[in-house]
């Protein structure tokens, strides 16, 4: 069991046995995290990595930080055109300005840790168990599968949705100061867009719908953004704030549209224009 035990080294095993899925460890894990996520769409998997391990999960953040793609972006949070006919209260019209930058895939190392994660068979079964899901797939998509968030000082990642329906990230390195993930649980669904608490946040007096999250570098969160309006709040100091993004979708072989990935990595690959066809399973906004 060569791969078992690859992961056994990454993760606390004794906390997170993903190795046994019949175990009594891994039944405890998987129901606190359904618990959370049907409660608020989020739950965090506390201290995931081995603690020896921080220190070179956040060095190999930072190795691979200066190949994000930088470039500030006017956005809406529903990552649509800006010139979208919509009605003159939709929040839709409300311009963002997006400062955060994405290290796409194939700038990240095969051998860092967040890329053995992320590919393992392992942790992808665990995962797919905690979002009560037969399986998941990596998402098809060369650049966006796995991404490493970077948000520099003076930037943020501002509200939006996801167009991925479950989202697995982990942070690598905490800023000085800001930099805190806030979401609004379920303020959509996938019948109802709820218009007016996404313009009572997106307008700033939707703080009773907001709730902040304290995360530390090594612990897994796993979030259904599709239907949380979410943001990473400003950042200051003087580090950046780096996050992985776990890329993963309920069937194969799904790649960005190629207006979405020139709006996040500043480039397309072949393979966005030819399978430029995606077919969504609900008919959200983006
Ligand atoms: O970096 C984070 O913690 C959140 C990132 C995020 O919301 C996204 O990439 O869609
Ligand atoms: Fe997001």
């Amino acid at each position: 069991m060569a791969a078992t035990g690859v992961l056994d080294e990454i993760v606390d095993t004794a906390r997170y046995p993903l190795e046994s899925p019949d175990s009594v460890g891994w039944r405890t894990a998987v129901d606190a995290a359904r618990a959370d996520l049907a409660e608020s769409g989020c739950t965090v998997l506390r201290e995931f990595i081995r603690p020896e391990l921080v220190e070179t999960l956040r060095a190999q953040g930072e190795d691979m930080a200066p190949h994000a793609h930088y470039e500030v972006e006017r956005v809406n949070a529903y990552n649509i055109p800006l010139d979208t006919e919509l009605p003159q209260d939709h929040p839709g019209r409300i311009v963002l300005e997006r400062g955060n930058a994405f290290v796409p895939r194939d700038r990240i190392p095969v051998d860092a840790l967040i890329h053995r994660l992320y590919t393992s068979a392992a942790f992808q079964r665990f995962v797919a168990d905690c979002f009560d899901l037969p399986e998941l797939h990596e998402y098809a998509d060369p650049l966006a599968g796995l991404c490493l968030n970077v948000v520099a000082p003076g930037m943020s990642h501002p509200w939006h949705f996801d167009t991925n329906e479950f989202t697995v990230s982990m942070l690598t390195q905490l800023p000085e100061a800001g930099g805190v993930f806030e979401y609004c649980p379920g303020i959509r669904s996938p019948h109802a867009e709820n218009l007016a608490d996404v313009r009572d946040v997106l307008t700033g007096s939707g703080e009773r719908l907001i709730r902040k999250l304290e995360l530390r570098p090594g612990d897994l969160q796993l979030f259904q953004g599709r239907f949380s309006l979410h943001r990473v709040s400003p950042v200051s100091g003087g580090r950046q704030r780096h996050s992985a993004i776990f890329a993963y979708t309920d069937r194969p072989g799904v790649i960005g549209t190629v207006e979405r990935t020139r709006q996040l990595f500043g480039r397309v690959l072949p393979e966005h224009v030819a399978e430029d066809r995606l077919v969504r399973g609900d008919r959200l906004l983006d």
